[in-house]
C-alpha cells in the first residue's frame, strides 16, 4: 500500500472517531500537509467541510459554530505558523468552555528541529489552553493503527465536549506522498467501522442522584448570574427558587436570564443602582450565590468584593476574581437551584426592596432616554424590539456589551445573546458571528468600529450572514473616554486610535449591502430594508448597517444618567 493511501485511510479512521464523538463540522484552512484529512473529509458522509482562508478567522468561526450547536467542531490547518493563528480563538474557547478539536497537520517528526521547510515544533502548541494535546506519530496501515487513531478521535471529541469542555489538540504528522495513488481502497476494517458506529453522541447523561439539600448561609442573600452557557431549563429553575426563597436575581445580559418567559422580575439595573451610595449600603447582602462567569458590570464586581460567596460551577472552575468564594458547588445549576434550602425564613420585603429599586432606576432610565440626544440607549432599544423571538445576537466587547447591560432591560420573547467574554477580546467578532449563524438560529451582530476592522479577514464571511451586522461608527475605541487614560498626551493616537474606515467601500468590496443610520427612524428603516419583516424567516442579503454616534454626546448621556441615579433619593419606600 502506498504512503498516500496509508495517510488517507488513517485520516478516515480519525474522522470516523471524531464523528462518533459528535463532530459534524470541519473548518479548514488551505494547505498541502493537511491533504489526507481533507480527502477523508470530502468522503465523509457525516462531516460538513467549510473552507476559510485565514486561520484566525477560521478559529473564531469554529468557536461560534461550536457555541451555537453545543457540539465539538474540528479545525484543520497545515504545518508551520498556520495553527498559531488559532490561538486567540483557542484561548476564548478554553476560558468559556467551548469544545474545539484542533487538527494541526505536521511534517514527520524526524524533520523537526532540522531546518526543514515550514516545520516548527507544533507539539503542545496551545499549552495550558488545551485540555489535552496528542502527537500520535506517523500514519499506520494495520487494523490496530486505524483502531487507535479512531479511538483517539472519539476520545478527543469527548474530552472537548466535557465535563470540562474546551479545546483539544491532535498534531498529525504526515509523510509524503500526501495524495494516494489510483486504486486506494478506502474501506475501513470492520473493527473500526463497527466500533465507530457505536455513537458517542450525545454523551450519555450520568444519572445524577438528586442533590442533597444545600443549606444557604443565614441572613439575606442575592443570586448573581454572570455570563455562561447554561442548560435551557436553568432559567425556570432559578426563577422558581428565587420565588421560593424570596431572593433577588441579578442577571448579567449574557446569562440568558433577561430574555424569555422567566425573565420577569430579574434585576437588570444594578450597574446604575449601585452607584447610589444609600442603595449600595441598604441592599448589601450577607452572602451571594454566584452562577457563571464574572459579570460585565465593573460596578457590580466591586460591590460584590468582600461579600462571602458560594460559587456554582459544574466544571469545577475557580471563577472568583475577588477571592471571596467560601464554598464551591460542583454540580449542574438547575439541580442546585432545586436543592437550595435556607434556615432563614423567606423575607419578601428583601426581594421587594430590590424590585422597587430596580423599577425606580428603570423609570429614571426611560425618562433619561426620552430626553437624550441619539445614542446607544436608543439604538439598543430599537434593535431589541426588532429581533424576532428565538433569534440570536452577538454583542461585541468594549462599549456595546456595557451599554447593552445598561439599556437592555428584560424582554419576554427569547433571545440568545452571545459574547466572547472569556478573554474579552475585540478580535474575531465577525468570524464568531458567521459561525454562530452557521450552526444556530439567525444571528444579528452589534460591534464597535475598531472591532469590525480588527477582524478584517472575517469580512470574507460577510455573505454567509443571514441577519444584519450593526457597526457603531463613533470614531475609534471610545471606551477609553471612560477610563483614566482619557486626556493623556497622545490619547487620540495611542489609545482611541480611530481608523476612520469607509465602511461603505469595505462592505461593497466584500459583497455586503451597506446602509447608514444616524437616528432611530433611519435605523428602523435600515433594519427594515436589511431584513424585511416578511422575509425574516428566510435568508436575507447580508447587510452592514453603519450607525453613526456622536461619542461625546453619548458619554454625556451616560454620565448624566449615572449622576441622576447616584443622587436620586430613590424614595424611602423603595429601600424600605
Ligand atoms: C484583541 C484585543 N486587543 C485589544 C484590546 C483592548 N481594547 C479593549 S476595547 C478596545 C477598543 C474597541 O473599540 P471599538 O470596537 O470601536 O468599541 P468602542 O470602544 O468604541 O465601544 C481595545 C483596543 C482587546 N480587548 N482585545
Amino acid at each position: 500500500m502506498d504512503q498516500g493511501c496509508i495517510n488517507l485511510r488513517w485520516a478516515a479512521a480519525l474522522l470516523a472517531g471524531l464523528a462518533a464523538g459528535g463532530v459534524r463540522l470541519l473548518v479548514l484552512s488551505p494547505g498541502s500537509r493537511s491533504t489526507p484529512v481533507v480527502l477523508a473529509a470530502q468522503r465523509s458522509p457525516e462531516i460538513d467541510v467549510i473552507p476559510i482562508l485565514d486561520e484566525r478567522s477560521a478559529g473564531f468561526f469554529a468557536l461560534g459554530a461550536a457555541r451555537a450547536s453545543g457540539r465539538p467542531v474540528a479545525l484543520l490547518g497545515t504545518s508551520g505558523s498556520a495553527a498559531a493563528h488559532w490561538y486567540p480563538a483557542v484561548i476564548e474557547a478554553s476560558e468559556t468552555g467551548v469544545p474545539l478539536v484542533l487538527l494541526s497537520a505536521d511534517r514527520p517528526p524526524a524533520l523537526r528541529g532540522f531546518g526543514a521547510n515550514q516545520t516548527i515544533d507544533q507539539t503542545r502548541l496551545f499549552g495550558a489552553f488545551a485540555r489535552e494535546a496528542h502527537d500520535p506519530g506517523l500514519a499506520g496501515a494495520d487494523d490496530a493503527a486505524l483502531k487507535a487513531i479512531a479511538t483517539l478521535g472519539r476520545r478527543c471529541a469527548a474530552v472537548a465536549a466535557g465535563p470540562r469542555p474546551g479545546p483539544v489538540q491532535i498534531n498529525l504528522p504526515f509523510a509524503e506522498p500526501l495524495v494516494p495513488a489510483a486504486g486506494c481502497d478506502q474501506t475501513l476494517p470492520t473493527a473500526v467501522t463497527a466500533w465507530a458506529a457505536d455513537r458517542g453522541w450525545p454523551p450519555a447523561a450520568t444519572p445524577t442522584a438528586a442533590l442533597a439539600p444545600i443549606l444557604l448561609p443565614p441572613g439575606r442573600g442575592v443570586l448573581v448570574c454572570g455570563p455562561g452557557l447554561f442548560p435551557s431549563t436553568f432559567a425556570q429553575a432559578l426563577h422558581e427558587t428565587a420565588r421560593r426563597l424570596a431572593l433577588p436575581v441579578l442577571a448579567d445580559p449574557l446569562s440568558g436570564l433577561r430574555f424569555g418567559p422567566a425573565a420577569d422580575g430579574v434585576i437588570t439595573q444594578y450597574d446604575a443602582l449601585l452607584r447610589n451610595r444609600a442603595a449600595a449600603q441598604r441592599l448589601r447582602p450577607d452572602w451571594v450565590l454566584r452562577f457563571g462567569g464574572a459579570p460585565v458590570s465593573k460596578v457590580l464586581g466591586l460591590w460584590l468584593a468582600g461579600i462571602p460567596a458560594l460559587l456554582v460551577d459544574p466544571t469545577g472552575g475557580w471563577r472568583d476574581p475577588s477571592h471571596d468564594v467560601q464554598r464551591r458547588i460542583m454540580a449542574d445549576p438547575g439541580p442546585v437551584c432545586a436543592a437550595l434550602t435556607s434556615s432563614t425564613a423567606p423575607d419578601a420585603t428583601w426581594a421587594q426592596s430590590w424590585q422597587r429599586a430596580d423599577a425606580r432606576v428603570r423609570n429614571l432610565a426611560e425618562a433619561h432616554r426620552a430626553d437624550a440626544p441619539w445614542c446607544e440607549a436608543h439604538l439598543i432599544r430599537t434593535l431589541l424590539a426588532r429581533i424576532p423571538a428565538g433569534e440570536a445576537l452577538l454583542c461585541a466587547n468594549s462599549l456595546p456589551i456595557r451599554q447593552l447591560d445598561t439599556w437592555s432591560g428584560v424582554r419576554g420573547e427569547p433571545l440568545a445573546l452571545h459574547g466572547n467574554r472569556g478573554a474579552s477580546g475585540i478580535d474575531g467578532q465577525l468570524s464568531t458571528l458567521a459561525g454562530l449563524s452557521q450552526a444556530g438560529p439567525p444571528c444579528w451582530g452589534l460591534l464597535g468600529d475598531l472591532s469590525a476592522v480588527h477582524d478584517l479577514s472575517g469580512w470574507l464571511l460577510g455573505t454567509r450572514l443571514r441577519r444584519p451586522v450593526i457597526v457603531i461608527n463613533n470614531g475609534g475605541g471610545r471606551i477609553f473616554d471612560y477610563l483614566p487614560q482619557q486626556g493623556l498626551p497622545g490619547f487620540e493616537e495611542l489609545w482611541r486610535t480611530p481608523v476612520a474606515p469607509d465602511l461603505g467601500a469595505l462592505a461593497a468590496a466584500f459583497g455586503m449591502v451597506h446602509r447608514r443610520a444616524s437616528d432611530a427612524a433611519t435605523l428602523r428603516e435600515a433594519l427594515a430594508n436589511a431584513a424585511p419583516a416578511s422575509a425574516v424567516a428566510s435568508a436575507d442579503a447580508a447587510a452592514l448597517v453603519e450607525v453613526c454616534i456622536d461619542a461625546d454626546a453619548s458619554r454625556a448621556v451616560h454620565v448624566g444618567f449615572w449622576d441622576k441615579v447616584a443622587t436620586d433619593a430613590l424614595g424611602a419606600d423603595v429601600l424600605a
